[in-house]
C-alpha cells in the first residue's frame, strides 16, 4: 500500500516505471520491410539461390540486412532493388519477361516488369554507383551475409536527384541478386549492359519488398 510518505512515494514511483517505459517503446515502433528472395534461372545455372532481406527505419537511419544462400560460391554477387521512378509497382519477372525464348531471364528482360536497377547495396549505397567492388562475396558453401546502415536523407537524396523519385517507396521495388561465374558458357542472346559480361549481371534471384504490418 502507498502511503504518503517521501519515502513510499519514491517506492510508488519506481514501481511505475517499467509500465511507462514499455508503453514509450511501441509508440516509437520502426517501419519494416522483408522480401523474400526466389530463385531466378536456377534450371539454368544449376544452382537455386534463395534468401531474406530486412530493411528497418530507427532514427533516421535503414538498416538492411540479406542473407542469401545458394549462390554460385567463391564470388561477389551484385544486388539492388530495382523499380520504376513514377512509383509504379515493380515486380519480380516471370517466364513471360524471356521476350527472346532463349530460357534464361537476362538484366534488360527484367525491366518491362521490374524497372531499373536503382538502389546498390554495397559499402556505399547513397552514391547510386552500380559499379563496385564492395558487394558482398558468397563463401565456399554459396552463403552471402549483407549487413549496412544508411542515413535515409542520403539515400532519399540521391534517389531524387538521380530518380526524381519522390521517396524510397519500398513497397513498389523488388530486390535482385545477380551474377554466375565469370566462365560460365551463356549464349550470345543473354544481355547485359555495355561493357559488363552478361555473367555479371544475369538475375539469380528476386524477391518483392513488402511492409511487415
Ligand atoms: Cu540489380
Amino acid at each position: 500500500m502507498c502511503r504518503k510518505t517521501p519515502v513510499r512515494i519514491t517506492a510508488c514511483l519506481a514501481a511505475l516505471l517499467p509500465v511507462i517505459t514499455v508503453v514509450s517503446a511501441q509508440s516509437a515502433a520502426a517501419d519494416r520491410f522483408v522480401a523474400n528472395l526466389k530463385p531466378l534461372n536456377a534450371d539454368k545455372i544449376g544452382t537455386s539461390a534463395s534468401g531474406t532481406a530486412n530493411l528497418e527505419t530507427a532514427d533516421g537511419k535503414r538498416s538492411i540486412t540479406i542473407d542469401a544462400a545458394g549462390l554460385p560460391p567463391g564470388m561477389m554477387h551484385l544486388q539492388h532493388f530495382h523499380g520504376f521512378a513514377d512509383g509504379k509497382a515493380a515486380t519480380c519477372p516471370t517466364a513471360q519477361a524471356d521476350t527472346n525464348g532463349d530460357g534464361f531471364i537476362d538484366l534488360l528482360e527484367t525491366e518491362t516488369m521490374a524497372g531499373t536497377t536503382m538502389l546498390p547495396f554495397h559499402d556505399q549505397p547513397a552514391s547510386l554507383e552500380i559499379a563496385s567492388d564492395t558487394y558482398p562475396v558468397a563463401d565456399k558453401n554459396g552463403a552471402a551475409k549483407y549487413q549496412h546502415t544508411v542515413l535515409l536523407q542520403d539515400v532519399e537524396k540521391a534517389l531524387k536527384e538521380k530518380f526524381e523519385s519522390p521517396s524510397l517507396a519500398l513497397s513498389s521495388r523488388v530486390i535482385f541478386v545477380h551474377g554466375v561465374a565469370k566462365d560460365m558458357q551463356l549464349p550470345n542472346s543473354v544481355k547485359s549492359l555495355p561493357g559488363v559480361p552478361a555473367q555479371v549481371t544475369l538475375p539469380i534471384a528476386c524477391g518483392k519488398i513488402e511492409a511487415v504490418k
